[in-house]
């Protein structure tokens, strides 16, 4: 437990105080497989299931159908115990498996970061789908994401990953520890556009 002097002196960037002032961290590293995206020995792994995602979905029948056949997994966040402190870099892997909900391609809830001037990069390993951004005054962007293809999501959007393929969609994040989540606010707001599958061709609503 650090002292709340130590947390206040974090919490500011213009103390001009860093992460050094921490107890030293030993360097370390993971090994990350680039073809699956398994990381090795992650020391927590978040998992969203279908039954987690009610609300964000347009097809309620359809998410609620899913949930009584065998509510599957949605996604799975891999990562390493880092200080969620200013001056440290949180890291994690995203897969985010693939399905529909009606039509409406699996995907994640979404988020602001809590400190909104943070920004975040994801590098896609695997699969294909979009990176859908939405900023508090209504602007919208999205961008294709595919294996090897880095998306930067600027400080103050909104980030969604959306799944339109067959495989996971799996990403390396990379963001400041001490950025947070902020979910309330895009799932009052919601996104303003939505990817479905029909006929086999993407549709983005
Ligand atoms: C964290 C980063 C990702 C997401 C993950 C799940 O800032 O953007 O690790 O947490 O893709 O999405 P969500 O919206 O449920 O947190
Ligand atoms: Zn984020």
């Amino acid at each position: 437990m650090k002292s709340p002097k130590l947390q206040k002196m974090h919490a500011n960037p213009l103390t001009q105080m860093t992460a050094t002032d921490e107890p030293l961290m030993t360097p370390w590293a993971v090994d990350i497989d680039l073809v699956t995206g398994a990381m090795a020995e992650p020391d927590r792994v978040l998992t969203r299931k279908t039954s987690d995602m009610r609300g964000y979905y347009r097809d309620e029948a359809a998410l609620e159908q899913l949930i009584g056949q065998d509510d599957p997994i949605h996604y799975e966040v891999f990562e390493k115990h880092i200080p969620e402190t200013y001056g440290h870099l949180l890291l994690c892997i995203s897969k985010l498996y693939p399905g529909r909900v009606g039509d409406e391609c699996f995907m994640t809830k979404g988020h602001y970061h809590t400190i909104s001037g943070t920004a975040e990069t994801y590098l896609c390993i695997r699969g294909t789908g979009y990176m859908m951004m939405k900023t508090a005054d209504g602007v919208c962007h999205s961008e294709a994401m595919r294996r090897h293809r880095m998306v930067y999501v600027p400080p103050h959007w909104a980030h969604r990953s959306i799944n339109t393929g067959d495989e996971p969609l799996i990403s390396f994040c990379v963001y400041p520890a001490d950025a947070g989540h902020n979910y309330g606010d895009i799932a009052t707001e919601g996104f303003p556009r939505r990817v479905f599958i029909r006929q086999g061709k993407e549709v983005i609503e």
